[in-house]
């Protein structure tokens, strides 16, 4: 049984997300991902718009997530590492480099990030005019 573990906060969730849970999904034949709790995005900078158990509730609902957990601090990968088998720790290439300690405990992969997407890009297209994200902004 090969298990992939990401981590992040998966707020307003949209196809880059998607796309991430599909291809480490792909690596092995479970996903388990850690949502950022509303106290942790604080410690994060981050304010997500939905609350840590809207955003866990729609993560779990996406067909290549297998399991669910909260993410309270930086320090939890080796220890959930540890304690889920895990295989392969996957998250996206904008934290290359950041995670590389934990080759020692598992396999580690930065994956490419889905362009022309975020949270933050949808939550700014929304305050300015509410152009639909599949139309090109003037
Ligand atoms: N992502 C992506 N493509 C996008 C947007 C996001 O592949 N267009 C990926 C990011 O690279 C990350 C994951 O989706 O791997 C979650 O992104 P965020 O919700 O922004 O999470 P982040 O703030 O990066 O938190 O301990 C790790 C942190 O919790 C990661």
């Amino acid at each position: 049984m090969k298990t992939i573990i990401t981590y992040g906060t998966f707020d307003l969730f949209h196809y880059g997300h998607v796309r991430l849970f599909k291809r480490l999904r792909a690596m092995g034949d479970k996903l388990i991902v850690a949502v950022s709790t509303d106290e942790f995005n604080a410690l994060k900078g981050k304010a997500a718009f939905f609350s840590y158990l809207q955003r866990a509730e729609i993560v779990e609902a996406c067909q290549y997530v297998d399991m669910v957990i909260p993410e309270t601090h930086w320090g939890q990968k080796a220890k959930d590492i540890c304690k889920y088998d895990i295989s392969t720790f996957g998250i996206g290439d904008d934290w290359k480099g950041e995670f590389d300690e934990l080759s020692v405990l598992c396999d580690v992969v930065y994956l490419g990030r889905t362009g022309e997407i975020s949270s933050t890009e949808i939550k700014n297209s929304l305050a300015d005019n509410g152009a639909p994200a599949n139309e090109t902004r003037k």
